[in-house]
């Protein structure tokens, strides 16, 4: 195998240039790949390379990257490569210069394909979306935010009008939505100090002449755990931190002055490196005035938070000789239960013994200590989720736009991309799939595009559907008797366990599906695992362990119906309104209502897989009806060093986020195309007899005729459309050689002619 590192080290373009023997190094053929003429360095597009393979992408987005060009398109693609460190690419003059051009007229950058989705919009009349996507670190957000105030601006009222407005114009509140989400959403990891921990759709909604007329956001996969578990290195949700720093919100929500007293909450770190989180408490609490937050609201959510880093201090101890756990000290969850307004002695009652259901009876259920320590965590994991996502749908009301002026709307993207890790589990299943999914329309939309085109060209082509060669994966995962439902059967077997979905498993797919495999032993730091999956991006080995308790993701309902005995005007009241516990069920039967029990919004019968696919499904509906935009970004180094690339990492995320894909897609059909006349006068020198001939079609035709004839081209290389020639991947190249050649041969007859002549 051939070390690629060595392969596109930056000397290497130079090593036929150089004597050194140090840099020669013996390869085999086979394991080399092209290089591109260098008229093709530093391109702008590298759908415009000759030679469409690992090496040469990589190389050029490292050349424009040492140059700080942190844009490059990839054919349908913009890549973008985070430059960690601030560009003055971003001012409102620089996005002003990108406002009704064209791709080609300036360089590449963000602002360019929202320029493009703004005026597709409006001429086409039709839905747009960006989709961003990318490793932790890699600038997703970033992107979006600057997508988003792009919209803003260039749907925004004049500015003489927005000075008149009161605090919080709808462009402010677009553009503020985010701060308020971040302070709840994101936190603190190794990879990056402001990571969000959930994926996100927003939507910028636009009237028929352009204008911003509202939004709204959806919300993913938010990653609960780290409520109350932080890895080395890590911290929580900032909005902990910000709270803690506010001595006024300490003293009104009985907080200590000393942070490492709430053990859910400061496991690891508890500061991070450039960020004052004093200064963003700040920026959040004035986020919430933008999104017109009353004042009870927002410290309503201050105060959840408060009560969850209380509940992280209630203790329980074993009860001698029972299988019963009792509190021990009952401080913290008398703060707490004062903190919700609910009554402690219930609500301490509910953990201890809950009440479940035996046939027609309703009994107490003891508990032991590892129960209730559990189900502490469950419930301030869930409560925080829920709040997440009350704060999310109240964001979406300052929002709303009245559903008459929105004609269009543009979608933002910012979600995780392909994860493989050493342990990949069901998290990481379920944002492999969304990506498998992703990947799959853009295949599919790039075969509508070419079909398209080459249909408006009139060239005869069997068309392959490019979005079918995933299929299979998708089918294996999402399937009746795939993955996802055979662990949702799973989790309604009795004495069912993950070893026993896992031996379903493996008998119903492995040796019959060909995207599910045995894992192969665990190298290095990998753990074990219990299957393969085949992705487009590469073969996963996911482990099981847990995934019944994950996909349940029990919680307990007696004391939930405790806290639905809050104020109902209580924000942690409203969190829990549409969950229907087994107490609520029954009253609405006696009542006579119906409840939905899988498919409604009674949060508690549906696996987290179920929800999960029901907003995925939304999702990619909603994204058939646009017209999409990609993007994807790609973190240079791990060490958050501007200027730095590592080859392998950035190798592996072009792998990942399917720009290779992208690539490979493109070699099926002719990515590279030349209008006649362009192409008569570049290789008139290959042919000149038949480029004598005026009109370009027809002597295009002609000179391409003769390059087959004499076998200089291959016939399935190229296809004649009604304006242009359509190339494989890499002829031009050829034909760049072919005619260099050419020219080098005239020129050494002139000049030997010029030499008989002297
Ligand atoms: V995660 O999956 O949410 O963990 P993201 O969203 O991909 O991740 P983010 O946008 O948060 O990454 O960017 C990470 C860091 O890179 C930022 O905090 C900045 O320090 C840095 N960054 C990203 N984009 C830019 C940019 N356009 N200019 C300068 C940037 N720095
Ligand atoms: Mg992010």
């Amino acid at each position: 195998m051939v070390n690629l590192d060595y392969m596109i080290d930056p000397g290497w373009p130079y090593l036929r240039l150089t004597d050194d023997v140090q840099l020669k190094k013996k390869v085999n053929k086979d394991d080399t790949q092209e290089i591109n003429p260098a008229n093709f360095e530093k391109t702008e597009d590298m759908a415009n390379l000759t030679f469409l393979n690992e090496a040469s992408v990589l190389h050029n987005l490292r050349q424009r990257y040492y140059s700080m060009m942190i844009y490059t398109y990839s054919g349908l693609f913009l890549v973008f490569v985070n430059p960690y460190k601030m560009l003055p690419i971003y001012t409102d003059s620089v996005a002003n210069m990108y406002v009704n051009k064209r791709r080609a007229e300036m360089p590449p950058h963000l602002f360019a394909v929202s320029d493009l989705a703004y005026r597709n919009m409006m001429s086409e009349k039709e839905n747009q979306s960006m989709l961003i996507t990318g490793e932790s670190g890699a600038g997703k957000t970033e992107n979006t935010k600057k997508v988003i105030s792009y919209f803003a601006r260039i749907g925004g009222s004049p500015k003489e009008e927005k000075a008149k407005k009161s605090k919080g114009s709808l462009e402010d509140q677009v553009v503020q939505a985010n701060p308020a989400i971040e302070a709840f959403g994101n936190g603190a990891t190794n990879r990056n100090y402001n990571s969000s921990r959930y994926g996100k759709f927003i939507r910028i909604h636009f009237s028929e002449k352009g204008k911003l007329v509202g939004g709204d956001i959806e919300h993913y996969l938010l990653e609960k755990s780290r409520v109350i578990k932080q890895a080395p290195g890590e911290r929580s949700f900032h909005i902990f931190y910000q709270i803690m720093s506010n001595e006024k919100l300490r003293k009104q929500f009985f907080l200590d002055d000393d942070i490492r007293k709430y053990n859910f909450v400061s496991q690891a770190e508890i500061t991070v490196p450039g960020m004052d989180d004093t200064e963003e408490y700040g920026i959040t609490d004035n986020a919430f005035d933008i999104m017109h937050f009353e004042p009870n609201e927002k410290n309503d959510l201050y105060k959840i938070c408060a009560a969850i880093m209380h509940m992280g201090n209630m203790t329980f101890k074993q009860k001698p000789r029972e299988e019963q756990a009792e509190a021990d000290d009952l401080t913290a969850a008398t703060t707490a239960s004062k903190l919700f307004e609910v009554d402690m002695e219930q609500f301490i009652g509910a953990l201890l013994k809950p009440k479940i259901k035996v046939g027609m009876e309703w009994v107490s259920k003891g508990q032991n200590i590892q129960q209730v320590e559990w189900a502490v965590g469950a419930l301030a994991k869930a409560i925080y989720a829920r709040m997440f996502g009350w704060l999310i749908a109240r964001c979406n009301k300052t929002l709303a736009s009245n559903p008459q002026d929105s004609a269009h709307w543009i979608g933002v993207l910012d979600i995780a991309g392909f994860e493989i890790f050493d342990n990949n589990s069901f998290e990481q299943l379920w944002i492999n799939f969304v990506n498998e999914k992703l990947q799959q329309y853009f295949n599919h939309h790039m075969f509508v595009l070419e079909q398209e085109e080459y249909k408006r060209e009139g060239i005869q082509w069997e068309f392959i559907d490019f979005g079918l060669d995933l299929q299979s994966c998708i089918d294996l995962i999402e399937k009746p008797l795939g993955i996802v439902s055979m662990l949702d059967e799973e989790c309604i077997v009795p004495k069912a366990s993950d070893s026993s979905y896992v031996d379903k498993l493996h008998t119903q797919h492995l040796g019959k599906h060909p995207n599910f495999q045995k894992p192969r032993p665990p190298k290095g730091k990998q753990g074990p695992a219990h299957f393969a999956i085949v992705h487009y991006a590469g073969t996963v080995r996911y482990s099981a362990d847990s995934w019944l308790d994950k996909n349940k993701d029990p919680l307990n309902d007696s004391v939930v119906a405790v806290l639905k005995t809050s104020d109902k005007k209580n924000v942690i009241y409203l969190i829990w309104e549409d969950y229907k516990t087994e107490v609520d069920r029954e009253a609405d039967a006696s009542r006579g209502k119906t409840t939905e029990k899988k498919k409604g919004k009674s949060g508690s019968f549906m696996t987290v897989s179920m929800m999960y696919r029901e907003s995925l499904n939304s999702l990619m509906s909603m994204l058939h009806q646009t017209h999409p935009h990609f993007i994807r970004c790609i973190i240079p180094n791990e060490q958050k060093k501007s200027g730095v690339i590592e080859a392998p990492l950035v190798l592996n995320q072009l792998t990942c986020n399917g720009v290779l894909e992208g690539i490979r897609i493109c070699r099926k059909g002719f990515p590279n195309r030349m209008v006649f006349k362009e192409f008569k006068y570049r290789y008139a020198i290959l042919a000149a007899d038949e480029a004598s001939e005026p009109d370009a079609e027809a002597a295009s035709k002609k000179m391409l005729e003769k390059l087959s004839a004499t076998n200089k081209l291959q016939l399935e290389n190229f296809k004649v459309g009604s304006t242009k020639v359509f190339f494989k991947a890499g002829i031009l190249a050829r034909l760049e050689e072919m005619r260099d050649h050419a020219l080098s041969g005239i020129i050494t007859k002139f000049q030997s002619a010029c030499r008989g002549y002297l």
